[in-house]
């Protein structure tokens, strides 16, 4: 079981079940995770409630919650070091979140652009969730006194608006949760569609040509990246309004290691369709030993059950301490 210090500062993520994980989620988010799994407490989310402010097969949404959970532990983390868990098995997220809820302003859900955007998608299911999911998102975090989000680009306004809910609470009942910091990584914090390089690329996105998912075969990595929208010039050079080519050189970076210079130099003199199959190598060949850990993991669901199990209960622990502390400062009377 993972180990909970009071030394050390503590980190929150999590990943919705609403689609196979995209290379979006993967180097945006899921990526960095491990890297902290050391030093920081950390708790890594399948946040199940949120993917349901989006209507979900409940089958599919059953089975990704499964895989969620073991690509986090294929793609490095330890379920022993890190508490991996699913939103659902907790309730004091749904609790909080209600109360949150009532310390966060109509006008600031409107302006949030992740709900505006999912308005526009989803045009015949605008649903209450889906505006105050910014509200849940903070429940998520403030349970566990987290000090760093790590996230990707598009949820930098969720996490501002989380500070503002923080400060508000503490400013009306004293010190009640610690403020939260955002972790944005400096290289994949947004990774674009391929089909149409201005928007982010998002795992729920109907065209599969515009999403290369962690789980696709080399051969279908390879297809998509091929035929990535780029721009009728032929220079593989990062620059303003070649947001298709940034895109690939961001990526090819993200999984090599090199620097953006490096690969502008590495592809000097080549045309757009070798730049492309080598980032469909790169891409491939990072992603080939996550695929295979995480073909051994979800063959083995009992296992996957019992780290659901164990890591729920710990989570469950430390949330419901702030979860009391945050009903007996609101005036909730307690019988436990
Ligand atoms: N394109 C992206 N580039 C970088 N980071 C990304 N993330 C998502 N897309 C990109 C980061 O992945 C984490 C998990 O995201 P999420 O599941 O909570 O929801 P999301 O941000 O709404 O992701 P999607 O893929 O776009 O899902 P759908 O299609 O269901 O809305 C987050 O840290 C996010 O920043």
């Amino acid at each position: 079981m993972a180990e909970f210090s009071n030394d050390k500062k503590t980190i929150f993520s999590g990943v919705q079940p609403s689609g196979n994980l995209t290379i979006g989620n993967y180097l945006g988010a899921i990526k960095n995770f491990a890297e902290f799994q050391d030093e920081y407490n950390c708790l890594y989310c399948v946040v199940d409630e949120h993917a349901i402010t989006v209507r979900q097969n409940p089958a599919e949404l059953r089975r990704r919650t499964y895989e969620t959970l073991a690509l986090y532990i294929a793609t490095g983390l330890d379920p022993e070091k890190n508490i991996l868990y699913v939103q659902s098995h907790v309730p004091c997220h749904a609790e909080l979140g209600w109360i949150l809820n009532c310390y966060t302003m109509f006008g600031e859900l409107s302006r949030m652009t992740q709900f505006k955007d999912k308005s526009a998608k989803n045009a015949n299911n605008i649903n209450a969730g889906l505006f105050t999911y910014p509200t849940l998102m903070a429940a998520d975090i403030l349970l566990y006194q987290t000090d760093i989000v790590p996230v990707g680009v598009d949820q930098k306004q969720h996490l501002e608006l989380t500070r503002d809910i923080a400060e508000r609470f503490n400013s009306v009942y004293g010190e009640t949760f610690v403020v939260p910091e955002p972790y944005i990584p400096k290289h994949g914090a947004k990774i674009a569609s391929l089909a149409e390089p201005t928007k982010k690329m998002s795992k729920s996105d109907e065209n599969e040509n515009a999403v290369v998912r962690i789980l696709d075969s080399k051969d279908a990595i390879i297809r998509k990246f091929k035929r990535a929208v780029t721009d009728s010039d032929t220079c593989v050079k990062y620059a303003d309004g070649k947001d298709g080519i940034n895109n690939l050189l961001t990526i090819y970076s993200s999984f090599t290691g090199k620097t953006i210079e490096e690969a502008e130099r590495e592809f000097e003199g080549k045309g757009y369709g070798d730049f492309k199959l080598a980032v469909g190598e790169a891409c491939a060949d990072a992603l080939a030993p996550v695929r295979a850990e995480f073909d051994r993991l979800i063959a083995d669901k009992a296992y996957l059950e019992a780290v659901m199990k164990s890591n729920s209960e710990q989570a469950y622990r430390i949330a419901r301490k702030t979860l009391s502390k945050v009903q007996r400062k609101l005036g909730f009377t307690q019988i436990r």
